[in-house]
């Protein structure tokens, strides 16, 4: 069945991805440990306010864009990554050269194909955004990842930053499309068509493909498996955060945990698995982001607020 949804019901859809993957983000860098040591989940959570960082600034220019114009539009992107660039959020090294390159006038394709040494980022920064996008898209998968890519290019040359956030934005389409239809889809089947938008020779399918194949062993042996984020680079982020939607997909809180008790680049594992289960879950319904974690979240920018 192919449909056309009405306008106001993908920017629903969006903005609750965009709830999940804040609170991910806020909530994961409460545990961040930088050097690789696991913080335990606690009985009770830290009080907030809980800061957002990089993954939520730039996720709220993705939203905007798509608000703005209806579409993704690759030069409005790049504009509004560069306006709202905090350094104080904690970008990826490669992002802040990118970023400040583009605010100096250096156009985005040049300063994207430029970076490290001239192959591209493959940094996890164009999945860790994506899941508002994937959640407008939950009437086509495939525009879902046209859409993406078109997304990644301005800050991820490389065909592996790419590939992750293609496979973050259908998975996400995935999710929000089950909601709508009320169907939750088996993990193995969700993974598989998540792989299916993927070139099968990249390193992202064949990590989704792995971890699939892990379906129903506990999560850590999966991150220990297919990597947790440590390198931040797409390839050793995304088959896991997706191995942990696609299992958890009706159960937020229990997701972000997954990604808290597997380490690694926490606040954007908890980013991406949280962004593509809220779209299926919803805010405040049962299983969904609670109300008490939205509330602990450092407000959204202002900015946003206004433009979506
Ligand atoms: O992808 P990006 O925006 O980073 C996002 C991450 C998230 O975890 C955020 O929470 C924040 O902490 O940063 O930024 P990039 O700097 O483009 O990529 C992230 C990292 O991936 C880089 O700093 C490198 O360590 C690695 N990386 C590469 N290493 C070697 N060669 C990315 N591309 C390459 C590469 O081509
Ligand atoms: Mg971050």
């Amino acid at each position: 069945m192919t449909f056309t949804l009405f306008p106001d019901a993908r920017l629903t859809l969006a903005r609750e991805a965009l709830t999940g993957l804040s609170v991910g983000d806020a909530l994961g860098s409460r545990f961040f440990v930088p050097g690789g040591a696991v913080a335990p989940w606690p009985d009770a959570l830290p009080p907030g306010p809980w800061p957002w960082s990089d993954d939520t600034e730039m996720a709220c220019s993705v939203l905007g864009v798509l608000a703005a114009h209806g579409r993704m539009e690759p030069d409005a992107l790049a504009l509004a990554l560069a306006a709202h660039y905090d350094p104080a959020r904690r970008y990826g090294a490669g992002a802040v050269e990118l970023l400040e390159l583009i605010r100096a006038g250096t156009p985005w394709p040049v300063a994207a194909a430029a970076a490290f040494d001239g192959q591209g980022s493959y940094g996890n920064g164009a999945a860790m955004r994506v899941a508002p996008l994937g959640a407008w898209h939950a009437d086509s998968v495939r525009r879902a990842a046209d859409q993406a890519r078109a997304s990644a290019e301005v800050t991820h040359a490389h065909p592996e930053g790419i590939a992750g956030a293609v496979a973050v934005a259908a998975a996400a389409s995935l999710a929000a499309r089950a909601r709508l239809d009320g169907d939750r889809p088996e993990p193995a089947r969700l993974l598989a068509a998540v792989a299916g938008a993927l070139d099968p020779a990249g390193e992202v399918h064949r990590g989704i493909r792995r971890a699939t194949a892990l379906l129903g062993r506990p999560a850590v042996e999966v991150a220990a498996a297919v990597g947790n984020g440590s390198r931040i680079t797409a390839q050793d982020t995304v088959p896991f955060t997706l191995w942990v939607a696609a299992t958890l997909l009706h159960d937020y809180p229990a997701a972000i945990r997954a990604c808290v008790e597997a380490g690694g680049d926490v606040d954007t594992t908890a980013a991406i698995a949280g962004g593509v289960v809220a779209a299926y879950t919803g805010v405040g319904t049962p299983g969904g982001v609670p109300e008490g974690w939205l509330a602990a979240r450092e407000p959204l920018p202002a900015w946003l607020t206004t433009a979506a």
